[in-house]
């Protein structure tokens, strides 16, 4: 073994004159298709799509490292909606800076090489408030996602606003990420506005979009199929066969055979604009663990498999990042603070076994190019009759994909069979020749036969192909299966290779009469095989387990594709003469291997040389670091502060919206006499919101109903000149007013916490529903009510753009700058936690901590809360000023909230601040910093502006 030594000089020199990768002008490309697949340039593509949302990451520089993520796992694309309602807080007013620079993060899809689908709505659902209308569309008379004007009028602004950006980061103008670009979403229902649909694909064109358009149907029915009225470019349908009951992970439902769906579209690509990645969790929910655990590993593998050989060439995954839905921005009846979705990249930006499972398939889709062109084959009768056998094959290459899954998809059984197989190299009646193949559980394969896999003639395999590539002359090829399982692996030679095994145990055999080399195996960790001579290229197998395999990563570089083993994550790599940079992610030390041409002989890993060494086997090692140790201080010092000074009568109210609309655009009407007092008609839209209603009493009164619209899990509360009435959970509720509560001069002062706005999946307005107070009665009197309503600060005009219109809501404590870093809060009181609640209405709980996680690492931090359950309270998160975490007490389940890098200061000061808000007798239980994943790596973050109390 040779010890390359490296040069630090000559590195530097490398370094600095690397490649400028942005080309000055950008070439134009081709996106078409055919019914097989898009091609671009003319070239065929297998869509290998991961979703992402970036506003529901607002930390820019993470949304590299999410997309590094997935390009390492081998997607080449990632679907995004873009909402509307994120960058719009008035009718006309549209913000791309900050965290909504979607300028910023199509460079970074770029720049991480990944196409993009776009998907900018205007509706998109997705479980977040309105489905991504913006708050002002409340306000509008006709019913939306239809032709009626005001919203096509609205419908339109939004696109020329993301148009603009989105034209300029086409693959067709430019060289752009985007490929695609999708027109609503699943409006499959009973309003079906042929005319709308023309309106959006004609304002699309005008804008400038030139990829292809299409549109997700609900489910493979052939709405807006290509030729219908309104129809786009392409037709897509979505599918999320186990559904979204986290709480039975098990109970799988049978995976769809969408080769019937072919004629719903028959010369356009088989396309899933949405397939299964996890699933949404609900307040008072089972937690995201279980959904991750209904769509584990094995479900991508067979769900996943089965889609692929149904011959679907487009396929993109809901979600493979979810992230948080933080501040207002869930959709109150499905989803709370988190969206981590169970996906296969976690909130916390961790990976896991999906990941690994997406990656095996997703390498395999963009290595063996015949897949992006297959007809349905006649099905294999297996010998096990628990087992089905469908093919597909190359029209023009004749290769085979063979699905070997059980016949019942849900059957955990283990299952053993053997097959008979005709390729163009030949019939074999029993595969494999020696052992079996094993269907264990709920696993499907994929296996190739009939395939020239670079110079070589793979017959079959009943070992999965994960992924091959020419490196320094030879072919090399990692192949998979379950621990232990058999494996059988026939190559066709004009004359006898020899065959070496460099490690792990491989017998093989040769056939003489037909030119097969025949290898058998048990998958193990993993197997190494050399096959050279025989009249063709050399050859290396890497024979893995499905454990095993997770370590291999591949990149294609300037000087060819290269592949290494070990890390947690290799991100990137880039070749330069004799350089080799990678860059990637350890948690704990050990070998990583490289596998490059020959010209290679120094490695840089994140920027530092890497002294590695020649294998045997010709290959480069080199010895990783795992991260340091991280300590995150205990969160101490905190301060308290009682607020809800606006249940005090004489509490001004002067500077407050006067709450007098006698009429309203919005469907529901007030009751007969009474003011409009739906809070979105005053422009406040999100969060928490006060109305204080001015009247004199004639004494006579006893009680008040009011009738309060807050979403799923809202509530609100009641006072009268400073008495507490008591709270409802949302609806109609009589308040008893006690005796001796009223005065000549009244106030009835009413916080309601406004959940979000319900989607509109159905076309029926239903994000119109009011949000706010909706009538107020009195028994034994009838005073004439005079109502002043207050909620986020400015309204539409919002006080604070950086964070924007789903940040904050009306409590005093926001309005006053509490929640922001740098308020003066040391005239408060001292206290620790778990704090008791002194008073029904509003408590703040801050304090400050300072952060030095070690630098050229990646650790996600977390916020957990934990209490008695049965303590009825609910507090708002405040880090640094951003609304990371809506947290019910009674309610959950979460109780960790993710606090992404960039908001959260790794090194410097940061603040924290809790609002809580209750009746019982707890403020506010423990609160603590969790690791929730570190690495050595990671991609550099800025701190996220956040600007800082100034005064108010
Ligand atoms: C589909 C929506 O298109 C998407 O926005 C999201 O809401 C997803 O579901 C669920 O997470 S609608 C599907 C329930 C048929």
């Amino acid at each position: 073994m040779q010890t390359l030594g490296l040069c630090g000089l000559l590195l530097t020199g490398l370094l600095a004159s690397a490649p400028v990768t942005e080309a000055a002008a950008r070439p134009a490309h081709t996106v078409t298709y055919d019914k097989y697949s898009l091609e671009l340039d003319g070239k065929r593509l297998y869509v290998w799509s991961g979703e992402f949302h970036y506003w529901r990451l607002p930390s820019p520089d993470l949304w590299r490292d999410v997309l590094q993520k997935m390009k390492a796992a081998g997607f080449n694309a990632v679907s995004i909606y873009f909402d509307w309602g994120f960058h719009s807080p008035k009718q006309g007013v549209y913000d791309f800076t900050g965290i909504r620079d979607v300028g910023k993060l199509l460079d970074i899809a770029r720049q991480t090489g990944i196409y993009v689908i776009a998907r900018p709505g205007p509706y998109i659902n997705a479980e977040t408030d309105s489905g991504g209308f913006p708050g002002w569309l409340t306000q509008q008379a006709g019913l939306a996602r239809t032709s009626a004007p005001d919203y096509v009028a609205a419908a339109k602004e939004w696109f020329t606003a993301i148009d603009a950006v989105l034209k300029r980061h086409q693959v067709t103008d430019g060289g752009g990420p985007i490929v695609l670009y999708q027109v609503e979403n699943e409006y499959s229902g009973t309003v079906l506005d042929a005319g709308y649909m023309q309106a959006l694909a004609d304002k699309a064109r005008a804008d400038g979009i030139t990829v292809p358009l299409f549109h997700n149907d609900v489910w493979p029915g052939g709405k807006w199929a290509p030729g219908k009225p309104g129809a786009p470019d392409l037709y897509a349908f979505d599918g999320y066969p186990n559904l979204f009951d986290c709480r039975n992970p098990q109970a799988w439902k049978p995976a769809p055979d969408f080769r019937w769906t072919r004629p719903v579209s028959p010369d356009t690509p088989m396309f899933v604009a949405e397939f299964q990645g996890g699933s949404f969790d609900p307040w008072g929910g089972p937690g995201y663990d279980k959904c991750r655990e209904l769509t584990d590993a094995s479900f991508e593998n067979v769900f996943y498999k089965n889609n692929i050989a149904s011959g679907l060439t487009l396929q993109n995954f809901y979600m493979t990042y979810g992230g948080t839905s933080w501040g207002w921005l869930p959709d109150p009846n499905v989803v709370y603070t988190s969206y981590d979705y169970g996906a296969a990249i976690s909130e916390a930006r961790q990976l896991g076994p999906k990941y690994d499972e997406q990656k095996r398939i997703g390498y395999f889709t963009q290595a063996v190019e015949t897949l992006t062109k297959t007809d349905p084959g006649p099905d294999i009768a297996a010998v096990n009759p628990a087992v089905t056998l469908k093919t597909q094959s190359n029209p023009d290459t004749r290769t085979q994909f063979v699905l070997a899954q059980h016949k019942d998809t849900t059957s955990t059984t283990h299952e053993r069979t053997t097959f008979p197989l005709t390729v163009p190299d030949g019939t074999y009646p029993a595969v494999p020749q020696q052992g079996a193949l094993d269907v264990d559980g709920r696993e499907a394969k994929l296996l190739v036969a009939g395939y020239d896999l670079g110079g070589q003639r793979l017959v079959y395999s009943t070992s999965e192909l994960m992924t091959h590539a020419r490196i320094g002359g030879r072919d090399t090829a990692v192949l998979y299966g379950g621990a232990g399982q058999d494996g059988e692996t026939v190559l066709r030679y004009p004359s006898e290779p020899k065959v070496t095994v460099l490690d792990g145990s491989v017998d093989h055999a040769w056939d003489a009469a037909r030119g097969d080399l025949r290898l058998d195996y048990r998958h193990g960790g993993p197997a190494r095989v050399r096959v050279e001579g025989g009249g063709r290229a050399p050859l290396e197998l890497l024979i893995a387990d499905t454990a095993a395999s997770a370590a291999f990563w591949k990149q294609d570089t300037a000087a060819g594709p290269v592949l290494e083993r070990g890390a947690d994550l290799v991100r990137t790599a880039t070749a330069t003469g004799p350089l080799l940079a990678l860059t990637g992610d350890t948690s704990r030390a050990g070998d990583l291997e490289v596998w490059a041409p020959p010209s290679v002989r120094w490695v840089t890993w994140n920027g530092r040389p890497l002294p590695v060494t020649r294998t045997a086997a010709g290959t480069l090692r080199g010895r990783l670091d795992g991260s340091a140790p991280v300590t995150l201080p205990a969160l101490t010092g905190w301060r308290t502060q009682y607020e809800t000074p606006e249940r005090q009568p004489d509490f001004d109210d002067t500077p407050w919206t006067a709450a007098d609309h006698t009429t309203t655009n919005n469907p529901a009407k007030p009751p007969a006499g009474q003011p409009v007092l739906n809070a979105d008609d005053y422009g406040f839209h999100h969060g928490d919101v006060w109305y204080r209603g001015h009247f004199s009493s004639t004494g006579t009164e006893t009680a008040v109903t009011l009738n309060g619209i807050t979403g799923n899990q809202g509530v609100y509360s009641v006072w009268l000149n400073g008495t507490y009435l008591g709270s409802s959970g949302g609806g109609t509720h009589e308040f008893a007013i006690p005796a001796g509560t009223l005065k000549p001069d009244d106030v009835l002062s009413v916080l309601l916490e406004n959940m979000g706005h319900n989607e509109d999946w159905d076309v029926n307005d239903a994000h119109k529903q009011p949000r706010g107070l909706v009538s107020a009665a009195f028994t034994g009197g009838t005073p004439d009510v005079h109502w002043k309503i207050q909620g986020a600060l400015g309204g539409e005009d919002l006080a604070d753009p950086v964070r924007g219109p789903f940040n904050n809501g009306g409590l005093y404590g926001e309005r006053a700058g509490w929640s922001l870093p740098g308020f003066p809060d040391r005239g408060w009181q001292r206290t620790s936690l778990p704090a008791a609640r002194t008073e029904p209405g509003v408590t703040w709980y801050r304090t400050e901590f300072s952060l030095h996680l070690p630098a050229g690492q990646d650790t996600a931090v977390g916020l957990r809360i934990d209490d008695d359950p049965a303590l009825v309270y609910r507090a708002q998160i405040f880090v640094n000023g951003w609304n990371l975490g809506r947290y019910l007490n009674n309610v959950g389940p979460q109780h960790v909230f993710s606090l992404p890098t960039g908001i959260l200061r790794a090194d410097g000061r940061n603040t924290i601040a809790i609002a809580s808000w209750g009746d019982g007798p707890r403020g506010l239980g423990r609160v603590g910093l969790v690791d929730l994943g570190t690495h050595r790596g990671g991609v550099p973050v800025a701190d996220v502006p956040s600007p800082a109390y100034r005064g108010r």
